[in-house]
């Protein structure tokens, strides 16, 4: 997909700060510093875009991107991470919760693995969360630049093992492999979505 513009919106702590113009939506969801942030910005050919950081927990916020003036990614907060209180961990089901189940503009939920760990015990939670609500969606096995070849194909089939039913698609945010698979299934569930409402 050709990008003209790819910009910030808002963040959005609450349901009341939802964006309500009704445009097609596509999340990003993951454990904290999986590479959302990241992703999104290799995507879009954004550097700074997204906010990325070596400090985990960073995106707290559902932020909104408004890309071509005709639909939204939106980065969803980290889980997982150890070091942040019961209450925010809580916080962050919730409100994660809520927009999964309830968002109608959402088309296609995109889920990020580090392709170098197995799956975790919440990722593989929000996987059946995903599977269980019949929610379109899509894995993205992340930071594959940092795995020889044979040890990538292990780490995919053990995903595809943990994670089943859900394409996967392997991905690195520092040379852009991939980019096109997952625009793919990006254009794929926008067009899905127009010839349906
Ligand atoms: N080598 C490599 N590093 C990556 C890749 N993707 C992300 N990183 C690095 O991983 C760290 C975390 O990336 P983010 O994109 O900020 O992760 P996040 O999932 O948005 O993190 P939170 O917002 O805290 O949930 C950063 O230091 C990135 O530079 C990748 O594909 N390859
Ligand atoms: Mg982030």
């Amino acid at each position: 997909m050709k990008i003209s513009s790819a910009e910030f919106v808002k963040s959005a702590f609450n349901r009341t700060h939802w964006i309500t113009d009704g445009l097609p939506e596509i999340a990003f969801l993951g454990r904290s510093n999986v590479g959302k942030s990241s992703l999104l910005n290799s995507l879009l050919q954004r550097k700074g875009l997204a906010r990325t950081s070596n400090t985990p927990g960073r995106t707290q916020s559902i932020n909104f991107f408004l890309i071509n003036e005709s639909f939204y990614f939106t980065d969803l907060p980290g889980y997982g991470y150890a070091k942040v209180s019961k209450t925010m961990r809580h916080d962050w089901g919730v409100m994660a919760e809520e927009y999964l189940a309830q968002r109608r503009e959402l088309v296609l939920s995109i889920q990020l693995v580090d392709s170098r760990h197995e799956p975790t015990t919440l990722d593989k939670q929000l996987h059946e969360w995903l599977i269980h609500h019949q929610k379109n969606r899509l894995i993205v096995a992340t930071k594959t630049d940092k795995l020889s070849g044979n040890k990538l194909k292990k780490s995919l089939q053990q995903t595809e093992q943990s994670l089943p039913d859900s394409k996967l698609i392997a991905y690195s945010s520092l040379t852009g492999k991939g980019r096109d698979a997952v625009w793919r299934e990006i254009t794929d569930s926008l067009e899905k979505r127009r010839n349906f409402s």
